[in-house]
């Protein structure tokens, strides 16, 4: 009910760093275009990597110098994969502790960035070249306030231009192009590419652009090609922007989804990064990117400790938006009171200085990896029971929808 909703907010509105001066950000992109790019299944352990000599991201390596390059930034993902990746970061809450939010609570009352923007004269989208049902998105996207999904029978599919779940990334960044440049404007547009999915296929030399790892171990050993080719895409895709005048007025967001790799492949991750694969390093792997790029601005390489419930009041506050009255789990990244601080779904959590493993309950000085006193890592474990509650109240409650009329008035 309404009191439980009172007890969520006054936890969130209480936590360090939430309130304050803004960063020195706030309102920098006002009224630009947003793009969010989904990277499937990339992990940040690819970002300035080298295998055979050569680069696997090399547009992504370039393009993050020019950007806020987030090298501490982890996935909060659960069952929901990139479904839930897109629930957190619309609304800063989690995803659910099984399942998917998007199949199991997609009639619930949001306050969705798509929502938000709307009401700040934002045409908000999503473009992805699965099937719209896929994941429930047909559904869902109304709930967050999308204004329209360009999926699958939007675009030219064919079995030439498909691999895997479907339409290949370079085809789908290339028939983007004419949908969002038929747009009002401002719009929030987000990319959802598909080609880096598991077990990460290509099926035609043109794709291959890297030669394989030599592991052994198949998925492994593909990734890196088919990461190569999703990086191919991103590249082309700015060329695109550039060329027909929508770069210069656009924010660039580009974030990993979640893991690629799953821990069925330590063995083979273990050669890849030349170390054994403990709780600790497991953790480290779920670092996805995150690369804020904003045409005229400088970049700049952030530590933040982070996550993708973070992206919410992150963009928000670039386009100088302030939710007043909003569960939001998460903190404007550029925000410098912040606390370094990321909750996992499975109640690990990641400081500037712990790593707390929640499988096996280990404890670990995150510079040095090495494992310590648990006791150190007791509060961050409390922390994020309490907090994953919260947000999953919310979730199985819909407890959004006793957000009053007055408590609405309120908001900015
Ligand atoms: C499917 C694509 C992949 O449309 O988003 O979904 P995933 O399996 O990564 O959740
Ligand atoms: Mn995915």
């Amino acid at each position: 009910d309404s009191d439980e909703l009172s007890e969520v907010l006054n936890y969130v509105n209480s936590q360090q760093g939430k309130m304050g001066a803004h960063g020195e950000y706030f309102g920098k992109a006002k009224g630009k275009n947003v793009v969010l790019v989904s990277l499937e299944s990339t992990q940040n352990f690819v970002i300035d990597r080298k295998l055979h000599g050569q680069e696997v991201t090399p547009f992504l390596n370039d393009l993050k110098e020019d950007s806020f390059y987030f090298n501490n930034f982890y996935h909060n993902t659960g069952q929901g994969k990139t479904s839930d990746s897109e629930f957190i970061i619309d609304n800063s809450m989690y995803g659910l502790p099984r399942g998917a939010v998007f199949t199991t609570n997609a009639n619930n009352e949001f306050n969705a960035t798509p929502e938000i923007l709307k009401g700040e004269g934002y045409t908000p989208v999503s473009l992805h070249g699965n099937h719209a049902s896929f994941w429930n998105r047909d559904v869902m996207y109304q709930s967050l306030g999308y204004d329209h999904y360009f999926s699958k029978q939007e675009y030219d599919v064919t079995e030439e231009n498909s691999v895997n779940y479907g339409l290949k990334d370079i085809p789908f960044f290339e028939q983007s192009m004419p949908m969002i440049k038929g747009l009002d404007k401002p719009y929030y547009a987000k990319f959802l590419t598909m080609t880096n999915h598991y077990p990460y296929i290509t099926n035609n030399e043109n794709m291959e652009m890297i030669e394989p790892a030599e592991t052994g171990d198949g998925s492994v050993d593909r990734y890196f090609q088919t990461v190569r080719y999703e990086d191919e895409s991103i590249k082309k895709f700015f060329q695109m922007m550039k060329e027909q005048g929508e770069y210069e007025d656009t924010i660039f967001v580009l974030y990993g989804d979640h893991y690629g790799i799953s821990e069925n492949h330590n063995r083979a991750m273990s050669e890849i990064l030349d170390k054994e694969i403990r709780p600790f390093e497991h953790v480290q792997l779920q670092k996805v990117p995150l690369i804020v790029h904003i045409p005229g601005m400088e970049g700049k390489k952030m530590d933040t400790v982070g996550g993708q419930i973070d992206l919410k009041p992150t963009i928000l506050h670039l386009l100088g938006i302030e939710e007043q009255n909003d569960v939001q789990f998460g903190t404007d990244l550029f925000k410098e009171d912040r606390e370094d601080f990321t909750i996992l779904r499975d109640g690990s959590v990641v400081t500037d200085e712990y790593v707390y493993a929640a499988e096996g309950e280990h404890c670990y000085d995150k510079a040095t990896g090495e494992e310590i006193d648990s006791k150190a890592c007791t509060p961050l474990k409390e922390k994020a029971e309490t907090e994953l509650g919260y947000s999953d109240k919310v979730v199985y409650g819909d407890l959004l929808r006793f957000m009053d009329s007055e408590q609405q008035e309120n908001k900015e």
